[in-house]
């Protein structure tokens, strides 16, 4: 069985959680990293030489990097509504995916780890600020994006919709001044009725 190595409240590890719960697959999942520790053990070191979550191990076959484990199992279980198979659809996905990656995942995570993960004491407020800016202007490509389309790579829930989704859940819940983006907001809404946005990333954030 297809076992998945991450505590839950990894973004990373919420996606491929998300994905699971959209193609219906069974998983076992086992707490690494964060305030369980151990992905620093030479054992799982040895799976994952980055230690970071997640990893997966499919019946022997390992794999890291949060969205190549997606485009993994989107594949193998030919989730063809998710990520088609028609080269310039495909690309038009993962174009979303790698953005997902470079651009919002890094404007968004240090806010991220000084309003959740630092005392109120030692936070850096112009830290906070730089990038509230920098997600703002993320989000500001994605609104342009959203506009005239339910979902981020057209008519249909895909993997590209996901990365940005767990990122625009986590900027919703930040006390930070927000632009109005009503293509983004009706968007985040839209994604509310998906189970498995409902059970693996609408959660307090910690
Ligand atoms: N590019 C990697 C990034 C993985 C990553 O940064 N994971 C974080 C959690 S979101 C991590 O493992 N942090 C250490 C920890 O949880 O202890 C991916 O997409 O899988």
């Amino acid at each position: 069985m297809l076992k998945i190595l991450g505590r839950k409240t990894s973004s990373n590890v919420q996606k491929v959680l998300w994905l699971c719960s959209e193609m219906n697959l069974a998983y076992e999942r086992e707490d690494i990293g964060g305030p369980f520790g151990r992905n620093r053990d030479p054992a799982y070191l040895a799976l994952n030489p980055n230690g970071l979550v997640p990893t997966i191990d499919d019946d022997g076959f390992v794999l890291w990097e949060s969205h190549a484990i997606m485009r993994y199992l989107a594949a193998k279980h030919g989730a063809e509504a998710l990520w088609p198979a028609n080269l310039q659809e495909r690309a038009a996905i993962d174009r979303w995916l790698d953005w997902g990656a470079t651009v919002i995942g890094p404007a968004i995570t240090p806010m991220f780890l000084q309003i959740i993960r630092t005392p109120k004491p030692d936070q850096d407020p112009k830290a906070i600020e730089a990038s509230r800016q920098r997600t703002a202007d993320a989000l500001g490509i994605l609104e342009r994006q959203l506009s005239g389309r339910p979902y981020v790579a057209g008519d249909r829930f895909t993997l590209a919709d996901i990365p940005s989704a767990i990122q625009t859940f986590r900027w919703f819940q930040f006390p930070v001044e927000r632009p109005d983006l009503p293509n983004v907001k009706a968007w985040y809404e839209r994604l509310g009725e998906r189970a498995g946005y409902r059970e693996h990333v609408m959660n307090p954030l910690v």
